[in-house]
């Protein structure tokens, strides 16, 4: 099998605008599946409201289109009530840390075996592009015409703090990368946390000197630090420039988690 046996062909043509990165995220996360070897009567897709839960209604599983930022509450039952099945959300920055920061905080602290693959684009997309927790500060959006002034959300670091046993962040850029994280998180038991950062041509990119879906994508590649990295320059008394992102395996431990088939 190929990534390509998940899809849903019959719903093709998508919604997606052309160059946007969900399509990658989604591409990478069924490759990953498709390593694991999960039967698809077994694997459920679950996502809240916005682009990037769309994505959910292009796979062939059974699936949960639910309301905005209550993609964990629904996935939480769905685990509970079968833990046999295998839960995947997808989700993206609004739905998960805007309405939604709440369910991700105490799914995070349940630590339940849940996957989430969160497509941050820093922006509240299929909305028009408000500013949303992840905007940078001074980014431009429709609520934020001036540069946001807000601090912006470390979604790993929020994961981590809060008990996921499971963290990692990749961008669009990063393919094979996002590939492994996605399976080291299915893999993982307890809750898996795998953040993507994506581009949004439509409604983030255009604002902010991205002219093209490959500016951005150069970005991701120039401004992402390897965690490894990261850690020597701190060790080192360095400071890491505001403008760059760590990537890497944020956290990956043990923690008891509820939910898990024994
Ligand atoms: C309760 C509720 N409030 C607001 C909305 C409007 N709404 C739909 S999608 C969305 C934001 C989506 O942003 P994000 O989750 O980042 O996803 P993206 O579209 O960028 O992938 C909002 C505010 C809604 N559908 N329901
Ligand atoms: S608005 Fe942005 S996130 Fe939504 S489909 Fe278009 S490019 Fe993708």
């Amino acid at each position: 099998m190929t990534y390509a046996d998940w899809l849903r062909e019959d719903r093709l043509p998508h919604i997606y605008c052309a160059g946007c990165g969900n399509g990658t995220v989604i591409n990478c996360t069924l490759s990953a599946i498709d390593t694991m070897g999960w039967r698809k009567e077994e694997t459920v897709f679950v996502s809240g409201i916005g682009c990037s839960s769309r994505a959910p209604g292009y796979i062939i599983t059974d699936s949960l289109h639910t309301t905005h930022g209550r993609a964990l509450a629904f996935a939480t039952g769905i685990k509970l009530a079968n833990p046999a099945l295998h839960v995947v959300i997808f989700t993206g920055d609004g739905d998960l840390a805007a309405i939604g920061g709440n369910h991700f905080i105490h799914a995070c602290r349940r630590n339940i075996d849940l996957t989430v693959v969160c497509m941050n684009n820093m922006i509240y997309g299929m909305t028009g592009g408000q500013g949303s927790p992840t905007t940078p500060t001074g980014a431009l959006s429709t609520t934020t015409p001036y540069g946001s002034n807000e601090a912006a959300f470390d979604l790993c670091g929020l994961a981590s703090a809060a008990g996921a046993n499971y963290v990692a962040r990749w961008t669009s850029y990063h393919v094979k990368e996002l590939t492994h994280a996605v399976r080291a998180g299915l893999e993982s038991p307890g809750f898996s946390f795998i953040e993507a950062l994506v581009q949004c041509p439509t409604n983030y990119g255009r604002r902010n000197k991205f002219r093209q879906v490959i500016d951005q994508i150069e970005y991701f590649k120039s401004h992402a630090l390897l965690v490894q990295k990261a850690d020597r320059m701190r060790e080192e008394g360095k400071e890491i420039p505001s403008d760059m992102f760590v990537i890497g395996e944020l956290a990956k431990r043990n923690r008891p988690a509820l939910g898990v088939q024994r």
